[in-house]
């Protein structure tokens, strides 16, 4: 039976574990990735670890999220990472050398590897056929400790690409077609993997931005096959010796298909505040826009600011939109100064930010009250640029360069222009200035820490009963966004976990962490899809800090289900999902956990002969069953109390 690529890699990677869809896998990690607002803490565990040098075979350390600094505790967050990194063994990518997937993906990805990054979009890796995925820090700090990473083993999916894409359509309207077709939970617990004669039309800058935005359906990951566009990729970053082919097998099996003929796609567009709130361009065209914000992870190599640059070439930006733009790297900002195409961007009156996160995560460029702002970025949750009564539109570099220029939403093919999206440069221009090795000499280096790293709060193993208050009850898809919130307040308190946790739940209801305190803990309950979103495992610790025991929902999203467990918060879901609509905020809830086992399967029907869990509702004197996907591994981590816990305990 023919192989697809992700079963081939996995095959190559597996440690424990069948893989069949729904069973628990462990599977070996050969690179990871942090960028600072999550490595901190991952770090701080990794040293809590106890172990000396990494066993991986690469790591990288990147700062490109908190770089405001606008306070002592960023910057002393950067020294503490570029000194860890020196110390332990890493790679260091210094603020402002760019976005770390952007970077990872021009100076260290590697087709056939496997990639375990603490940030929800390392999934960008798999444009260049990587099995790359998202996690919280603690996994990846138990990866660079050499252990296997633990993940229910997807469905994958076939999405088969015929076709070629017209002009002034891009990656970005594919995946937001994709999107639009199967919503924002339609990739749970599935890899994506694309395949068709259709790939080879695109460039591996393209098929890193569909990769990346397949987080936004949820998926563990998605991934390219590696063909003669991926050598040439590589061959441009002088780094041809990295290639390998990697195709599926002509009868490869899937679990799923899906086809994309890309010749019939035309711009899209995502309304606000969630990225499957997808319509076409032209049914918003003629909508006022106050602000444009290009960049992010998504939309920042050298292909699309090329073709930003010719759009904008010998123009202006309309002068009542507000335009900024944050190229991915260094390098994609070099590319385009060799290819004279800087200029044309620096002369429309763009703003030109740092080579970062910036807008995206909320780090600056908040959009005016009541705002209409397009962005090229990948999530346009309520709230997240920093201004919440702003409506947030999702949409490709040419629809953003379009709406630049006219001052209204505006497909980018009524503008009567050409644009010819570039080939790729033969060889782009290799700097690794701003990427530091590690130390020669580990023993010389001191780790340097601010006053802003507080101690890791630890947790006490699981006792045999949770009770207590719900101290909140909250509806569908609710964000990591919404839990824990990023932004230029909030992103510098990371590693300062006490500090942090007084702004969980803040947008939704500011008195929540008062509550909880006073509370002594207690309980959530979540809708459909509860976690969605980013990897920040903060979602999951300031939580804990604040005493929460339990999340009852009717799903949860990959990442934070994982970073509740290793946090020893337990994580369970109706059985019949009706029963959320009897229980209140306020309602004083208990569980017996003592019989928690494995085996129990999420969803209706769940938890037959007698092994499901029972949620008593002590004010309003009813019962309810509740399940749960956990495996065995993850009831020792919760009831060690964590998994940072459970490695110490088993090492
Ligand atoms: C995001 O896009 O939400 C982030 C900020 O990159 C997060 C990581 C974080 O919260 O630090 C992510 O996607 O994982
Ligand atoms: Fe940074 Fe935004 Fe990408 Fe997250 S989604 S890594 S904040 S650019």
């Amino acid at each position: 039976m023919g192989q697809s690529i992700t079963r081939k890699i996995i095959g190559q990677h597996l440690k424990e574990g069948e893989p069949m869809a729904g069973s628990p896998v462990a599977v070996g990690i050969d690179q990871t990735l942090t960028q600072d607002a999550t490595g901190t803490m991952a770090y701080l565990q990794f040293e809590a670890m106890g172990i000396d040098r990494i066993r991986t075979e690469l790591s990288v350390s990147y700062v490109d999220h908190n770089t405001l600094q606008n306070g002592f505790e960023n910057a002393d967050d950067h020294r503490f990472l570029q000194s860890f990194a020196s110390k332990y063994g890493l790679f260091f990518s210094k603020p402002g050398n760019g976005i770390c997937h952007q970077v990872h993906l021009e100076r260290f990805g590697v087709p056939g590897k496997t990639l375990l990054g603490s940030d929800s979009h390392t999934p960008t890796g798999g444009g260049i056929g990587m099995l790359a995925i998202g996690a919280g820090g603690l996994d990846v700090a138990l990866a660079m400790a050499g252990q296997p990473f633990h993940l229910t083993m997807p469905k994958v999916v076939q999405i088969r690409l015929t076709g070629s894409l017209k002009p002034f359509v891009s990656a970005k309207d594919v995946i937001l077609e994709i999107l639009r077709r199967l919503t924002v939970k339609g990739g749970v617990g599935k890899i994506m993997e694309y395949s068709g004669p259709g790939v080879a039309s695109l460039d591996v800058p393209e098929r890193a931005t569909i990769a990346n935005m397949g987080a936004e359906l949820g998926a563990t990951t998605s991934i390219f096959p590696s063909d003669e566009k991926t050598r040439l990729f590589l061959r441009a970053q002088d780094r041809e010796s990295s290639w390998i082919p990697l195709a599926a097998d002509p009868d490869a099996v899937y679990d799923e298909t899906l086809e994309i003929d890309l010749s019939a796609l035309e711009p899209m567009i995502a309304k606000p505040h969630m990225p499957d709130q997808v319509v076409r361009v032209a049914d918003l065209a003629g909508t006022k826009v106050q602000q444009v914000a290009m960049g992010s992870c998504t939309n920042s190599s050298f292909r699309d600011l090329s073709v930003i640059s010719q759009m904008l070439r010998g123009k202006r930006v309309h002068p009542d939109v507000s335009v900024a733009l944050a190229p991915g790297s260094r390098q994609v900002v070099r590319t385009l100064m060799d290819r004279g195409e800087w200029r044309s961007i620096v002369d429309s009156g763009i703003r030109i930010l740092e080579n970062v996160c910036g807008p995206c995560i909320g780090m600056g460029f908040s959009p005016s009250s009541n705002a209409v702002s397009l962005r090229t970025f990948n999530r346009n949750f309520e709230g997240r640029s920093g201004t919440k009564t702003a409506g947030v539109y999702l949409c490709s570099p040419e629809t953003a360069a379009a709406a630049s220029l006219t001052g209204v939403i505006t497909d980018p093919r009524t503008l009567g222009a050409s644009v010819a999206p570039p080939a790729l440069p033969d060889r782009f221009p290799v700097d690794d200035a701003m990427i530091l090795p590690p130390s020669a000499d580990p023993g010389k280096v001191e780790v340097l820490r601010g006053p802003n790293i507080k101690p890791l709060p630890v947790k006490e193993p699981l006792p045999g009963r949770l009770s207590g208050e719900i101290l909140l009850k909250v509806g569908d898809h609710v964000t990591t966004d919404h839990i824990m919130p990023a932004g230029a307040k909030v992103l510098p308190l990371r590693s300062n976990v006490p500090a942090l946790a007084e702004f969980v739940f803040e947008a939704v209801d500011p008195t929540f962490a008062k509550r909880a305190k006073a509370a002594g803990g207690g309980f959530i309950i979540g809708g459909v899809n509860y976690g969605q979103g980013s990897s920040r495992e903060h979602a999951a610790l300031a939580p804990m800090f604040l005493g929460v025991k339990a999340v009852i929902t009717k799903s949860f999203a990959r990442i934070h289900l994982a970073n509740l467990i290793n946090f020893g918060i337990v994580p369970l879901t109706f059985v019949n999902e009706a029963d959320y609509d009897r229980f209140e905020q306020g309602d004083e809830v208990e569980i017996d956990v003592t019989g928690l086992k494995a085996g129990l399967k999420a969803g209706p029907g769940a938890g037959s002969g007698g092994t499901a869990l029972t949620l008593k509702n002590r004010t309003r004197g009813f019962d309810v069953s509740l399940t749960h996907s956990l495996s065995e591994r993850d009831i020792a981590l919760i009831r060690a109390g964590g998994a940072l816990a459970y490695a110490k305990r088993s090492s």
